[in-house]
């Protein structure tokens, strides 16, 4: 009762996310043996300044026209050119949740509060400065002293899980393609996913993971705990932005720290909480700025790089709504999730959490939430339930497009800078933000993925989702709103 007068009173908004197009950028599908000859082809006619990459999936290339340049004839003759199946915009694509406030009221009433100067210090996330990627982790070892907090994992029955089954291999990684991750976390630095072709030393004695080589040839350099495709670099850090910002026009509190604590937070360290597959790996892949915005070719990448480098499942807390599927950033991003399926790569994804915070339907809804709501048959739908079982209010459900729940009410988890929180922003008096929301439910599901993994190694994408889907405990809040009928159960998922 108390959430639902928060969700209410606060007049938070989760914003719809038509899915706009990002300018000067195109996403064009080449026939796949054609590839070379179209790029080679599409340098020499468009205007100069103009990149052309290859996303490496389908066919698909990215032509990003330079600044200055307006679509003009010229550049359309030029996508009409032989060996061209179909080409669009790039499109943005966004996080789930939004803590931006829409009500006026409660604008008015926060900034009044500001020229008060009477507010607290909010002490939101400040990252460091390009922090660097550690050499050694953290250690120490006794109890997890926010595992209390944790309602889900104890709902899950994690403890019961890993005491029959242990914790997790560290051959599996679960790719968390988000806003970055804090990989300098106390709680989650041990549990990096660390590139084996880019750590050691070098022929000439120096460190791989920083000597400028790319020295697994994978195409990019010195990618030692993932990759940040939004900056284009080898740090896919957790950016924030200021808790003002947040409120005033949107943007992100550390939202995939929060997603990757709950997949493998290192348990029995003596610091914070636990993942439910606390010693898999967390291979970090971020697209998403610190505005919670990022593109749809940048997902492709994204997406090609978890699979292309080891990731048994991707986690994936982000998606739109209602995209035509005749478009061709619909098109490409379908075909990238069909690239994990051919891969047996199982992709969770947030079922997405509604219109102004009111879940929908996502069977019949007219703008349902993509991706999760796709056909591609390695795709886990994930539903955000809280403590009591029931489906969150702003959580998407569907009898045949949303597969389970998870917990997805008030988690708590890592945050940025050595924190642990279920809160993302607390004005006393004025406003609480708890972490809500799909995004919050996908991870607990990747986890137990992993889980399931670590036991049953070269288990298929299909045995993993089966072992998912009938090992939920039933409940009468999700009989018919979603495929399985019921909610993430990691007891009964590893008795199987
Ligand atoms: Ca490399
Ligand atoms: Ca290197
Ligand atoms: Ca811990």
């Amino acid at each position: 009762m108390r959430l639902l007068s928060l969700l209410i009173g606060l007049s938070l908004t989760w914003q719809a996310h038509a899915s706009s197009e990002v300018r000067n950028d195109y996403l064009v599908k080449a026939d796949p043996s054609a590839v070379a000859e179209v790029i080679s082809n599409l340098k020499e006619r468009l205007p100069k300044g103009s990149q052309v990459s290859d996303l490496g999936v389908a066919g698909w290339i990215r032509v990003q026209l330079s600044d200055t340049m307006m679509m003009t004839f010229s550049s359309v003759n030029a996508f009409s050119a032989p060996g061209i199946k179909t080409f669009g915009p790039n499109r943005v694509i966004k996080l789930w949740n939004n803590w931006s406030v829409k009500s006026p009221e409660m604008r008015a009433k926060i900034m009044a509060r500001i020229q008060e100067g009477g507010l607290p210090d909010l002490g939101g996330p400040v990252p460091p400065d390009n922090p660097a990627i550690p050499t050694t982790g953290s250690g120490g070892s006794g109890a997890d002293p926010n595992y209390s907090n944790q309602w889900g994992m104890n709902q899950l029955g994690v403890k019961d899980a890993w005491a029959a089954n242990g914790k997790g291999s560290d051959q599996v990684v679960v790719a968390v393609i988000d806003t970055g991750v804090d990989y300098t976390h106390e709680d989650l630095v041990d549990n990096m996913w660390r590139n084996p072709g880019e750590t050691g030393v070098d022929t000439n004695g120096r460190d791989k993971a920083s000597n400028g080589v790319d020295d697994d040839g994978n195409g990019f350099v010195d990618d030692v705990v993932g990759w940040d495709f939004a900056s284009k670099d080898n740090k896919p850090y957790d950016f924030t932005t200021s808790v003002w910002d947040m409120l005033f026009g949107g943007g992100n509190p550390g939202h995939g720290t929060h997603c990757a604590g709950n997949v493998a937070a290192r348990a029995d360290n003596g610091k914070g909480v636990v993942g439910v597959a606390p010693n898999v790996k967390i291979m970090a892949i971020r697209f998403l700025t610190e505005k919670g915005q990022g593109t749809t070719a940048d997902a492709v990448e994204a997406v090609k790089y978890g699979v292309d480098n080891g990731a048994n499942v991707l986690s994936n807390s982000w998606g739109s709504e209602g995209d035509d599927p005749n478009d061709p950033a619909t098109q490409a991003l379908k075909d990238v999730i069909q690239y994990a399926e051919s891969h047996n790569v199982l992709f969770v994804a947030a079922a997405g959490n509604g219109h102004q915070g009111n879940g929908y339907d996502n069977d019949s809804d007219s703008r349902p939430g993509v991706p999760a709501s796709y056909s591609n048959e390695n795709i886990v739908s994930v539903a955000a339930i809280d403590e009591g079982a029931n489906l969150g209010s702003f959580s998407n459900w569907g009898a045949r497009t949303v597969d389970l729940g998870a917990p997805g009410v008030k988690v708590f988890s890592t945050m940025v800078g050595n924190k642990y929180s279920d809160t993302v922003i607390d004005i006393p008096g004025m406003m609480t933000a708890t972490w809500d929301g799909t995004s919050m439910a996908a991870p607990h599901v990747s986890g137990a993925a992993a889980l399931y993994i670590s036991k049953h190694p070269g288990a298929s994408y299909k045995e993993v989702k089966s072992a998912l889907l009938s090992s939920v405990r039933r409940t009468s809040q999700l009989s018919s709103k979603t495929v399985s009928g019921g909610q993430l159960d990691v007891r009964a998922l590893m008795q199987r």
